[in-house]
């Protein structure tokens, strides 16, 4: 115990080299159009490529080197503006400062005391949110990822009716009704079934052809459950479906909730940035009537993962009371500061990941005006490939989008004309997986596929990337169609 027990000078040496590398290989390489998206290995070939075991030794500064080399290499480049996957993709250089930020503070917004700038940001940037929901007053707090957030709604929801389930839990409780649409993101049946509610006691609302909840269905719901004894508490509209991009109509949705009491909440971690575009929030109109929101800035605002809010329009400490236990050790009511700065109570977590500080620097870096402007990009950049896509061959739109999901099939020339023969569909189906694989073979590309409904398996296009031109649109159509030309 005479010297310390870390080589502090070897450390920043390898950090500085490993530094390098991200620059050169993690950021540079990766956003490079020339570049590969995926470098694709079967899983055994990569176990032994990547050497995984661990042992007893430890490895010399060069091998480490190569080994954060490797893991950039043959990871996908989300950063790529070819990589359309998911809802988020993209690289922000001040949102990865802030994460390389966060990562090198290591400490959890739980207390002022051990994170008095990130406490702070936090409380801004929810504010903000909550602004752009239309709301003056309210709470929030930051939780690891949308489904977490839909989560903490449905629990706080469940307090607020009843706060005794709290300490009693749920043996005397009614049978609870929840309620979203068909469409509605999978975290709903999740989060019903952690939280002891049931996934038998989600009901699932039709929704009409562009994916939206039909408010005349959500009554009729609500009133057959009803009428079998349960007791309706919840409701998720969504703003921004996952596949499809529909917004549920929520100013329809929330004179239900009026009427019958209950919690509205909208998860609009996907479409909850169109808020920040005067042209595009009408789409999230009536939003601020709902009692919470989900909104995930990793999405659209290219934020980096994970940076999702829960935002709440209540301001009396409701998420205080649901969640805090109020541990000594941490939050003792005799410090010496503004102890509501100990935030840690508002949620289940204890150990929290700082995500409002990457936003906070993208916000400072391009303001509420530059946030728009990435919105408004992404909603363009679909126009333009939908309209270049009508023009081509071979292409059929799932339906026109709303938003920046842009749902299609590739009918190969030799499926054409036979449109209204029984095994059309049946082959269509197997079309978007071929495709998928032979653009990840190749590496050219990225993007997800599914079936929906009675849809046979599409493909869904999200650009979010500001970093995409007219080229890698154009681009897009001529992969899908060579890829998918002889199948
Ligand atoms: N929360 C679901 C998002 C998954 C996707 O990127 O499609």
């Amino acid at each position: 115990l005479e010297c310390p027990g870390l080589d502090t000078a070897a450390g920043e040496e390898f950090l500085q080299e490993v530094f390098q590398i991200l620059l050169e290989e993690g950021v540079r390489k990766s956003t490079d159009v020339t570049q590969k998206v995926c470098d694709w290995k079967e899983p055994q070939e990569l176990r032994e490529l990547l050497d995984l075991e661990l042992r007893s030794d430890g490895e010399g500064q060069e091998r480490l080197l190569q080994r954060c080399r490797d893991v950039l290499r043959f990871s996908v480049r989300t950063g790529h503006p070819r990589f359309f996957n998911q809802l988020f993709s993209g690289l922000d250089h001040h949102a990865l400062a802030g994460r390389f930020l966060t990562e090198t503070l290591n400490t959890s917004p739980y207390t002022y005391e051990v994170a008095p700038v990130l406490v702070l940001m936090e409380e801004q940037v929810l504010a903000k949110l909550r602004e752009l929901v239309g709301w003056s007053s309210g709470d929030g707090i930051f939780a690891p990822g949308g489904s977490m957030s839909n989560t903490l709604a449905m629990n706080v929801a469940r307090f607020r009716r009843f706060p005794e389930s709290r300490s009693r839990g749920n043996w005397d409780l009614p049978r609870l009704g929840l309620f979203a649409s068909q469409e509605s993101h999978y975290s709903i049946l999740k989060g019903a079934a952690l939280l002891g509610i049931g996934t038998d006691n989600v009901h699932l609302v039709r929704t009409d052809q562009r994916g939206k909840m039909i408010p005349e269905e959500l009554e009729k719901e609500i009133q057959r459950v009803k009428a079998e004894g349960s007791e309706p508490l919840f409701v998720c509209a969504t703003s921004g479906t996952t596949v499809l991009g529909a917004f549920d109509p929520l100013d329809a949705i929330a004179d239900i909730c009026t009427r019958h009491g209950l919690w509205l909440h909208v998860d609009a971690a996907w479409g909850g940035s169109a808020l920040l575009s005067p042209q595009l929030r009408h789409l999230l109109a009536g939003i601020h009537r709902s009692d919470s929101v989900t909104w995930n800035p990793h999405k659209l605002l290219m934020v980096g993962l994970q940076c999702s809010a829960f935002l709440l329009r209540d301001s009396s400490g409701l998420l205080t009371r649901c969640h805090g236990v109020g541990a000594s050790y941490l939050f003792q009511r005799d410090k010496f500061y503004d102890v509501s700065l100990d935030t840690g109570d508002k949620s289940p977590q204890c150990g929290r990941r700082a995500d409002g500080l990457k936003l906070w620097i993208l916000w400072k870096a391009v303001g509420t005006r530059g946030l728009a402007q990435r919105v408004e990009r992404a909603f363009s950049a679909t126009r333009y490939l939908l309209e270049q896509m009508k023009r081509r061959e071979g292409f059929q739109l799932v339906m026109e989008p709303e938003f920046i999901n842009l749902c299609f099939w590739f009918i190969p020339p030799s499926l054409r004309g036979q449109e209204n023969s029984p095994e059309f569909w049946e082959k269509l189906g197997k079309v978007a997986p071929a495709i998928k694989e032979k653009m990840i073979r190749r590496g050219s590309m990225m993007v997800g596929y599914q079936p929906q409904g009675s849809h046979v398996n599409f493909f869904r296009q999200i650009i979010t990337n500001p970093a995409v031109t007219r080229q890698d649109l154009d681009f897009f159509l001529d992969e899908i169609q060579e890829l998918g030309w002889d199948l």
